[in-house]
């Protein structure tokens, strides 16, 4: 069955637009890209039936040509991406602060497009690595496109773009032989971390669980650089952008997500996919953080660095808006692929700041697309298209769509009454801030960059126990790989200026030298980076349902409807697709055999049992379940399901919910789901 995207196009400018480009060639007859009709696709033209393929044969020259040109150069960094479309809409008006149209009115809903990406690896890699994830949105407001280029980590590696291919050449795989793919676990990584101890804060989230998220579903995003925002009368104001997703912000664990790769290297992309088809639509809340020009200077870090973050609890994040991903991408190449995302595309009432991040990724973006997309005239690619109309004097250049009409390609001139014409603020023209410059050129960095440990120690004393135990194990597993024992001491000794416990434990795990000091007098600690605190809801998580022939109809099949019925998802695993009876004659479609899939591709299990469970059923039983208790999921068991765990060695313990009493099992089990991982459970 070929598969039709349902989702509605009505009521999206986006979508709209997009619908004069989307062709449907089910039914049609087949022809060549000149139109003309093709009769015959299996065979070449040929000098008789055993000769050689013949110059003239067009249809043959022009299927191969396209297809030997089919591939374009993937970006140099976050190649391997995801998107999906969907709208915007502000919960109040924005106008205090910005005059940005799309942040005016609840009632606009202003059609966005986002990318998820990991940002090491290559466009084939594996999705569930340790790595960064890109969070990139297109918002087509009524004055142009604005795109929030985010990640899911609120701050950078490095203070200064012109270190960006530095650090992009040590995180990449090693160039004698290019490995390892999607992962930083490598000497060139630490060896750049070692000598460009900018990083130190943006490595603690790197190692934390922020780098291996479920899903993008659950994942914040950031767009890491200060901005402003400015209002009709020209005030202005210091501005962080956040996503804040609706089901919380929750995270794999390393061998389940290292597992994963292998299982489902798609699992990231599949569990959006999916759930948009399901009509889940992810939904992330927007926030801003605001700062007074005038309180620029009143805060321990500076405002443009982008090393720091603004603590939550010291500016507090102001929710103003919602967007919800309703749409899948009819075509991954066309859309996903060809999207040119740029932090310079920016709307009246959006401004710069001076971030020197910031300031070169400006350059970056444009010139990037320039050879990826093969010249000036990307940005009437459909997906780039503004949904407004876009009029100036640019013309020519490979692939140029527009037919521009008109003798006139230049301003000033009098022939076209000096249109197209700049429009004034009030018209709509944007205009920069005019903040006041002075100062001398330089090659520096400022004073105020140069704490590079306080906010790294922040965030370590902000994590749980369960958080700092992972941070310690990602350290020791990344710098485990590492071949050079001086860059091993070096990693040591710079976080032992993050906190002494952290890097006495890592330095132990890996052999190196246990460094005695220098430890860190920050005592703060902000509760809102701790996952920990986040939101927790089971909605959509899940289930992996075990059962066997002759299991107990009425109170399993009553049990995965109330589990539905909360939005969770089970699914039915078996020794064999097809059906499975109960004892009373209920049957249950299988979705998966243990073949086909894995306890690491869930959220919890749940073993209903049944009556026929021979030695191999218990055996792969026994392998999920195993699997899912070291990963801390939750585990439910009814019937058989409560021998079986017995037997495997699993008893009462935090997140284990057995049966005993039906009347609970699911409420019971439905609140386990919700706390997402039991951390608290002894491993033994
Ligand atoms: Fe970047 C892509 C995010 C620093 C240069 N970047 C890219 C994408 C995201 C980010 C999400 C993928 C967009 C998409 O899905 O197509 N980048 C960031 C963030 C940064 C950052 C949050 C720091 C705050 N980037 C950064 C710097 C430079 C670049 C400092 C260079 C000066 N980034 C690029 C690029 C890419 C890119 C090479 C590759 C593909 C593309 O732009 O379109 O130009």
């Amino acid at each position: 069955m070929s598969y039709e995207n349902k989702s509605k196009v009505n009521g999206n400018s986006k979508n709209e637009q997009l619908e004069e480009f989307r062709v449907d060639d089910s039914g049609k007859h087949l022809t060549t890209n000149q139109g003309v009709k093709v009769s015959e696709d299996e065979f070449s033209l040929k000098a008789g039936e055993r000769g050689p393929t013949l110059m003239e044969d067009f249809h043959f020259r022009e299927k191969m040509t396209h297809f030997d040109h089919e591939r374009i150069p993937e970006r140099i960094v976050h190649a391997r991406g995801f998107a999906a479309h969907g709208e915007f809409e502000v919960y109040e008006s924005m106008k205090e602060y910005t005059k940005a149209g799309f942040l005016q009115d609840p009632s606009r809903k202003t059609p966005v497009f986002v990318r998820f990406s990991t940002v090491a690896g290559n466009r084939g890699s594996a999705e569930t690595v340790r790595d960064a994830r890109g969070f990139a949105t297109k918002f087509y407001t009524e004055e142009g496109n604005y795109d929030l280029v985010g990640n899911n980590i609120p701050v950078f590696f490095i203070q200064d773009a012109i270190k960006f291919p530095d650090l992009v050449h040590a995180v990449k795989p090693e160039p004698h032989n290019e490995m390892p793919q999607a992962a930083t676990a490598h000497d060139t990584f630490w060896d750049f971390i070692a000598n460009n101890q900018e990083s130190a804060h943006m490595v603690m989230w790197a190692m934390s669980d922020r780098a291996i998220p479920r899903s993008f579903r659950m994942m914040e995003g950031f767009g890491v650089h200060t901005f402003r925002f400015v209002n009709e009368e020209g005030k202005a104001h210091f501005v962080k952008f956040h996503w804040k997703p609706v089901l919380g912000t929750h995270s794999l664990v390393w061998d389940e997500a290292q597992k994963i790769n292998g299982k489902d290297p798609d699992f990231h992309r599949r569990d959006l996919y999916e759930s948009i088809e399901n009509g889940d639509y992810p939904e992330y809340e927007l926030g801003v953080q605001l700062i007074k020009e005038e309180d620029e200077f009143n805060f321990d870090f500076d405002v443009l660095d982008p090393t720091k973050l603004w603590p939550e609890e010291e500016v507090p994040v102001k929710i103003i808006g919602k967007m919800t991903l309703n749409r899948n991408v009819d075509n991954v190449f066309a859309e996903t692929e060809q999207a040119a995302f740029h932090p310079g595309s920016v709307v009246p009432g959006i401004d710069f700041s001076n971030d020197p991040l910031l300031q070169g990724r400006l350059f970056s973006y444009t010139d990037t697309q320039l050879i990826r997309l093969g010249g000036p005239n990307f940005h009437e690619l459909p997906i780039n298209r503004p949904v407004c109309p876009f009029h100036n004097n640019q013309r020519d250049g490979y692939s140029r769509h527009t037919i521009n009409k008109g003798q006139v390609s230049y301003h000033k001139n009098s022939l076209a009454q000096n249109t197209p014409a700049p429009a004034s603020e009030e018209e709509g023209g944007y205009t920069h801030y005019q903040e006041k410059m002075e100062g001398r050129k330089v090659r520096r960095r400022s004073e105020s960059f140069k704490d590079h440990f306080s906010q790294a120690t922040l965030f370590w004393n902000s994590m749980s126990e369960a958080e700092k135990e992972h941070i310690i194990d990602a350290f020791s597993f990344e710098l485990g790989k590492v071949m050079s024992k001086s860059v091993q001491q070096q990693v040591v000794d710079m976080f032992a200026h993050v906190s002494l416990e952290m890097a006495k434990g890592f330095a132990e795990a890996i052999g190196a030298k246990v460094p005695e000091g220098p430890g860190s007098t920050v005592t703060k600690s902000s509760p809102a980076l701790s996952q920990e605190n986040t939101v927790k809801r089971p909605h959509t998580r899940k289930v992996g349902v075990i059962v066997s022939s002759g299991f107990s109809g009425s109170e399993v099949t009553k049990a995965l409807k109330e589990l539905k019925e909360e939005g969770l998802q089970p699914e039915i695993i078996s020794s064999k697709l097809g059906v499975v009876k109960s004892g009373e004659g209920e049957e249950l479609e299988v979705d998966h055999t243990f073949l086909t899939c894995d306890s690491v591709l869930f959220d919890s299990i749940y073993v209903a049992g049944g009556k026929e469970l021979d030695k191999k059923f218990k055996q792969d039983t026994s392998y999920f379940v195993k699997e899912a208790f070291v990963h801390f999921k939750p585990i439910g068991a009814t019937h058989e399901g409560v021998t079986l765990l017995k037997d495997i060695g699993i008893g009462q313990c935090s997140g284990v919910v057995t049966g005993e009493r039906m009347d609970t099992f699911t409420s019971d089990f439905i609140e386990a789901i919700a706390a997402h991982r039991h951390w608290d459970r002894e491993i033994v």
